[in-house]
């Protein structure tokens, strides 16, 4: 619907009335009834007006009156954004594009208190890697856990790329509970990805690297390097990646990139794109050429086809070897078995998408023009029938690409990732060429493509990756926005465009500068499937989700014990004060602060911040925190709130002193 205020000056009309409410704060009555038409015709001159000034034109008021958001409305969907390399998740409201927050999980984030002192120290502490704390990683893939295909908005999964690891975000608090460092790989990329039902989270590596990362010379690669695809099991019941019962697929070293996992009838199958097949290591130094053009010299790579049940079953059967405890089924096995089948790609494949009905699989080619569509059922009948072209050097079975595929679109320039609606469209990100690409999955052909700002990487769909797709919205991630925004130095924000996808003709509603990591993929989810919590039980640990066996439930009972060197704090807040408010500890003590909130109603958070010690927890409603540290600095140490909770909220502060030795 394109609306034109000049004719809708001559009849008035609802969706006018609506444009200059939303603009002008004209009151509510001005909306309904007859009295709308010339209430709106009185305020469209000054709506006029205002464009005018503000150089908007009639298409500027429309999508400002698709994304306008009142205070007090919340949005239809939100979204879970990577934050990339700040190692963090960016929730974002649609169509409003307004960031609601930032969850702390690879890196401390201190306004939640994430990292500081508290019990998430102990999150971070175990995505350490090889004994070394990371307290950065590059985020790419967020995915919402599913139940029949479809978002049931209970938790969400990311992978860092940077340090192979992949995190639980629970999405009763949006809080961080679980990150898993991956003991065998150097990096990952193709994740966090799950199956219908979230049986699995699945990450697989992206720059092969000797499993379990031991020491072999590049001259090694092709015989000790490898990739590998992890299925990590997830336990609902108790929101965690359960280790023990995970496993891995070993993988040829031809640096996998993308995955998804199949849905209906693929379910039970993964799929992983590649682009390496030609196994360059580079050696610029040395004159060679650079893994950049040394890995484009084919013309095809391989998409690896996992048959992750079959897998499964052969690791139950004891078919799996050991590496750093975790249960790996070889190469040759999975070669053998069935378990794993290649079928070219073209040019520098990326993105690899199964399509809602999940008959088939999208790939982009990086260096080719094309998406090509795969067709399961095809690929199901060659390998069922062991039809192949060949094997590869590790004996892995090859099919045949034209005897794989449903078809390839004309795309344009650089086609990377692809999403889809409820309508039988497919939406590609096509990174050279900046637009996105409509096209008909029934008819393999491009309908349209919308020019973005600039560079598009990924693209979202709401709903996009569950198996009935809502439509309606497409977010362009842009990784470049040149013009777009008020310049803020050399390093500018990266650029998440709105599309609305309900018209004949795709249209951009709104920019949003992301201004913190260069963001990968996202996912869009329907407000109404999650379920946060406003606060806490009494007493709760968000990390047990049970009452702490330290926590403080009344005033009375917070106390002060010394055992020896070391010194428990029974400690409790609420508005405006901390019980106990003078601690006096020895240098050298062990001090464990139990520190529980008492407070019920919604919205009222204290922190409690000790500078010098790099203490800052934040308390939720009903939040439990166990801190600990070694007094080791003598002296007067003020701590205080850091929320401003109330009128007297900078009087709640003490004051903790270390008497020296
Ligand atoms: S990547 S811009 Cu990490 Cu998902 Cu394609
Ligand atoms: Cu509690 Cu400020």
């Amino acid at each position: 619907m394109q609306l034109s205020i000049g004719k809708a000056l001559v009849m008035g009309g609802a969706v006018l009335g609506v444009a200059v409410a939303a603009a002008s704060c004209e009151n509510k009555a001005e909306q309904k009834g007859p009295q709308a038409a010339s209430g709106a015709l009185g305020a469209s001159a000054s709506l006029k007006q205002l464009m005018d000034s503000r150089g908007l034109s009639e298409a500027d008021v429309e999508a400002a009156v698709k994304t306008y958001v009142p205070g007090g409305k919340g949005d239809e969907y939100m979204i879970f954004a990577s934050g990339g390399h700040s190692g963090q998740v960016l929730v974002i409201g649609v169509p409003s594009m307004r960031l609601l927050k930032v969850i702390g999980v690879f890196s401390p984030e201190p306004w939640q208190g994430y990292g500081y002192g508290g019990e998430s120290d102990k999150v971070l502490a175990a995505g350490a890697q090889n004994g070394k704390k990371i307290s950065w990683a590059d985020v790419h893939h967020p995915n919402l856990s599913e139940t029949k295909g479809d978002y049931d908005g209970q938790f969400l999964f990311v992978n860092d790329k940077a340090n192979g690891r992949v995190a639980v975000v629970d999405l009763t608090d949006f809080v961080t509970k679980q990150i898993v460092p991956n003991p065998l790989v150097a990096s990952d990329h193709g994740g966090a990805f799950v199956d219908p039902n979230t049986e699995y989270v699945i990450e697989t590596s992206q720059y092969p690297a000797p499993l379990g990362r031991a020491y072999e010379p590049l001259s090694e690669y092709k015989n000790k390097y490898r990739g590998v695809a992890m299925f990590w099991k997830f336990d609902r019941q108790k929101g965690r990646i359960d280790v023990e019962k995970s496993f891995a697929v070993e993988l040829p070293p031809y640096t996998q990139d993308l995955a998804d996992a199949g849905k209906l009838g693929s379910d039970g199958w993964a799929f992983i794109n590649s682009f390496n097949t030609e196994m360059a290591i580079g050696g610029t130094l040395e004159g060679k050429p650079p893994i950049e053009s040394g890995a484009s010299k084919n013309d095809m790579d391989y998409l690896h086809v996992i048959n992750w049940k079959k897998a499964e079953q052969l690791v139950k059967d004891g078919k799996a070897t050991t590496i750093k405890g975790m249960k790996v089924l070889p190469l040759k096995v999975s070669g053998e078995e069935g378990v794993l089948t290649l079928v070219g790609e073209p040019k520098s494949p990326h993105g690899c998408d199964v399509t809602p009905d999940g008959t088939a699989v999208v790939v982009g080619g990086k260096l080719d023009t094309h998406a090509t569509v795969y067709d399961f059922a095809k690929m199901k009948a060659l390998i069922d029938q062991k039809k192949f072209e060949g094997k590869d050097d590790y004996g892995v079975p090859i099919m045949n690409f034209k005897e794989a595929i449903r078809g390839q679109v004309e795309i344009g320039l650089g086609p990377l990732h692809t999403v889809f609606d409820d309508k039988g469209f497919a939406y590609t990100s096509v990174f050279i060429e900046s637009v996105v690409a409509k096209w008909s999955l029934k008819d393999m052909k491009t309908v349209e493509k919308l020019p973005v700002h600039y560079n598009i990487g990924h693209i979202m769909a709401a709903e996009g990756d569950t198996v009935s797709p809502d439509g309606k919205y497409v977010v362009a991630m842009n990784k470049m926005s040149m013009d777009r925004f008020s310049k803020v130095g050399p390093l500018y924000p990266q650029n998440f465009q709105l599309v609305d996808t309900t018209g004949d003709q795709m249209r951009i509603l709104i920019d949003a500068p992301i201004g913190i990591g260069e963001p990968h993929y996202s996912q869009m989810i329907k407000i109404d499937k999650l379920k946060p919590i406003s606060a806490y039980k009494p007493g709760e640990n968000p990390y047990t989700g049970h009452v702490d066996p330290n926590a403080v439930l009344k005033e009375k009972d917070a106390k002060i014990v010394r055992n020896g060197t070391t010194v428990d704090v029974y400690m409790t807040a609420i508005r405006s004060h901390f019980v106990p408010d003078q601690i006096e500890v020895n240098e050298g003590d062990t001090v464990n602060i139990h520190l529980t909130s008492l407070e019920s109603a919604e919205d009222q958070v204290h922190g409690f911040a000790l500078n010098m010690y790099n203490v800052n927890v934040s308390l939720e409603p009903g939040k439990h925190e166990n801190i600990s540290f070694k007094a080791d600095v003598p002296g007067v140490f003020p701590f205080f709130c850091t929320e401003f909770c109330s009128a007297l909220h900078l009087e709640m502060a003490g004051y903790f002193l270390v008497k020296p030795k």
